[in-house]
């Protein structure tokens, strides 16, 4: 093998970390997404050619490899310590006097981070490079969970130059999940039939211990730095320094962090990020405080659990009190009861007016003995979701109601089964109305078959009134049927039968995510219309063919299997195949590439369309969607409430859209 080969492996490698350190640790990038995408692809062709040139920290490796079994234990070289907690602003003045007494000084330097809300890690690199990345755990012993650490994009697989060359190095920060990732995830489990995820915390670290570092790649995590563990060769004498250090050896920083020379002005530091936190994108429960003299940190020590030098203030939980008017309980695609519970009064919180919140399922109303007609207490999970937490039961009248789900459908009326281990209880019957009404406006998302025009309004008078049993009679509806409806004039029932008929046009995946099969999301669709010339070849798939395909667990695997095995299901296809639906790879109709190349970003409320649909729109056309704007964004989409973002456009002079607008470009 020539030198050469060698070189510009050394080389792509190196101008690929550069670009990617630019991107998603300064957030800063300074080439396009598709020439960052030339260099990856030159790489990957030669790492084909050359396999023995392939090594781990690649950045062609951040894909994910092959899923594990088991994650293997780690024991932490040093031990991660707990924080001690302080709630109030006299927790953090008898720290600061208990540190001043130690120390002998009238003032003490500070350094404030903010608290990121995500999960504890321990980062090895070895020669400068990224070798082991591991779980907090206990604090002594941590899951090995490198390969999927290897995913987080911000996190360098070398150090830079700058950070010398340690022999050994050992950093401690938070992985974590955006606000904005965190939504645009459970958007997709909730089409996927997954449950969603209760908060930005609970996504990250159930992101980070999938057995199959794909599935960790395919959401966006983030990391901070904060800390240090082994370490040989770091010549830092405060804490101050040291985060300096870490950013210069490429790690990603928050920028927040902040140096004090009193207590009073940590305080007011703490204070003023208690009412702005929500203007972060991403979650914070508080803020640390730690001294900033490496030499006084070590005189201080630490007690079993904690260091003497560190304290976290955690925010108060933010609540409001109202009371539970009513639980109403829906249907779902795939039959599964949900009960809601309805406020009245509704109540400000986080920065949002709330009048309702998920309860997910019987068990969870037992154990915090809601009942209809509480007063309650409600927070929101991450900032974000609202959560019953708690009954009030010592302010009841006695009038109260014991919630018990419902025996019967309350939509059909057929018997609700609760399968043994499982919490969420279902209505069995396929040809519920409910269960049909939310099949068929699936069916026709946008991010589906995109049937402009068959909303809920017009999906409840067709269901009703027997128009629609099934998804394929929609392609028998006519003209004059739809023009007979109240409220629907010979004008919009000419729109509908021709949306349809342009839906029958069509990829095969969409048709395929739109089928609604659990675990079927449009990813995965798209997984399978890549690996499986057609609908027919896909049926005919046995459950081995399917778990190969990388991306199909089993799970996914067996609900494809079990929802082909239905008949019903079969002559559901074997209807559409004859209604003239594309069943097979043809071409896209989306008009390709029309936005090939540029990048996205979205800010504030939509009123037509969601965030997944606005992003699969551009990404059908060969566009990408970015969480935040760089000087490599090319359009910024500014719908309702639009926040910090629009203001970094106009800074940067990128063109701002209306809604308007970018349905235009979109020729929606
Ligand atoms: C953050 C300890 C010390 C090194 C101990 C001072 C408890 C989670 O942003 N500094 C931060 C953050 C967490 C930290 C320290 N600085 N410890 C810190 C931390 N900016 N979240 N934590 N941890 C990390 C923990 N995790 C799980 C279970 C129990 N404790």
């Amino acid at each position: 093998m020539t030198g050469d080969v060698k070189e510009r492996v050394a080389e792509l490698r190196r101008q690929l970390e550069y670009h990617n350190w630019r991107y998603y640790v300064l957030d800063d990038p300074v080439i396009s997404d598709s020439e960052y995408d030339r260099l990856l692809r030159e790489l990957s062709r030669l790492e084909e050619q050359h396999p023995e040139l392939v090594t781990p920290d690649s950045p062609t490796q951040r894909v994910g490899g092959a899923p594990r079994a088991e994650f293997g234990s780690v024991v932490h070289r040093v031990p991660l310590f707990s924080l001690a907690n302080a709630y109030s602003e006299q927790e953090l003045l008898d720290f600061d006097r208990r540190v001043r007494e130690f120390a002998g000084e009238a003032e003490v330097e500070y350094v404030v981070e903010l608290k990121i809300d995500g999960l504890a890690v321990s980062l090895t690199y070895e020669n400068g490079v990224f070798v082991q990345g591991a779980t907090r755990g206990d604090g002594v012993t941590g899951e090995d969970i490198t390969a999927n650490l290897r995913t987080v994009r911000a996190l360098p697989l070398r150090l830079k130059p700058e950070a010398g060359a340690p022999g050994l190095l050992e950093v401690r920060g938070e992985v974590f999940m955006s606000k904005a990732a965190f939504l645009r995830l459970n958007e997709t489990r909730e089409e996927d039939g997954e449950p969603p995820f209760a908060n930005p915390r609970n996504a990250a670290a159930g992101s980070l211990r999938q057995l199959d570092p794909k599935v960790t790649a395919s959401r966006s995590l983030d990391v901070f730095l904060y800390g240090l563990g082994a370490a040989e060769g770091v010549e830092v004498d405060t804490h101050w320094e040291l985060l300096e250090y870490l950013r210069q050896a490429g790690f990603k920083v928050n920028p927040h962090i902040r140096l004090v020379a009193t207590i009073e002005e940590a305080i007011a530091y703490c204070l003023g990020w208690q009412l702005r936190r929500l203007e972060l994108p991403y979650p914070i429960d508080g803020l640390v405080l730690k001294v900033n003299s490496l030499a006084l940190q070590r005189a201080l020590g630490s007690t079993a659990k904690s260091p003497r030098w560190a304290i976290a203030y955690k925010f108060p939980a933010e609540q409001a009190q109202t009371r539970i008017k009513e639980i109403q309980v829906s249907v779902g695609r795939t039959g599964v009861l949900t009960p809601t519970a309805i406020f009245e009064p509704p109540v400000q919180l986080a920065g949002t007016t709330v009048s309702r919140a998920v309860l997910h399922n019987e068990e969870i109303i037992r154990n915090r003995d809601i009942r209809v007609g509480d007063m309650v207490l409600v927070e929101k999970a991450g900032d974000i979701i609202p959560e019953v937490v708690a009954s009030l039961p010592e302010q009841r009248s006695g009038m109260e109601q014991v919630f018990t789900m419902p025996k019967h459908c309350p939509a059909c009326g057929a018997e609700v089964i609760r399968l043994p281990g499982e919490v969420a209880s279902r209505c069995p019957n396929v040809s519920c109305p409910a269960r049909l009404r939310e099949s068929l406006e699936h069916f026709g998302s946008r991010a589906a078959m995109d049937i402009d025009g068959l909303g809920p309004a017009l999906i409840a008078q067709l269901t009703e009134r027997g128009l629609v049993k099934n998804i394929p009679d929609l392609y028998q509806l006519r003209e004059e049927d739809l023009a007979a409806l109240p409220r629907m004039g010979p004008k919009s029932a000419r729109n509908l039968i021709q949306a349809l008929e342009a839906s029958k046009t069509r990829t095969w995946d969409r048709l395929l995510f739109a089928l609604g099969i659990r675990y079927v999301g449009s990813t995965v669709a798209k997984t399978l219309a890549a690996h499986f010339p057609d609908l027919p070849a896909l049926m005919a798939a046995g459950r081995e063919e399917l778990t190969a395909i990388p991306g199909v667990g089993p799970k996914v695997a067996d609900s494809i299997y079990e929802f082909f095995a239905e008949s019903r299901n079969r002559a559901i296809i074997e209807r559409l195949a004859v209604a003239g639906l594309n069943l097979s790879r043809g071409q896209e109709q989306a008009r390709p590439g029309a936005l090939s190349g540029k990048t996205f970003v979205l800010t504030g409320t939509l009123s037509g369309l969601t965030r997944a649909e606005a992003q699969s729109a551009i990404e059908a056309r060969g566009g990408r969607v970015a969480g935040s704007v760089s000087r490599a964004t090319d359009y910024v989409v500014a719908g309702d409430k639009p926040g910090s973002k629009l203001e970094k456009a106009r800074t940067l002079g990128i063109p701002v859209l209306s809604e308007e607008e970018f349905r235009r470009l979109l020729e929606l």
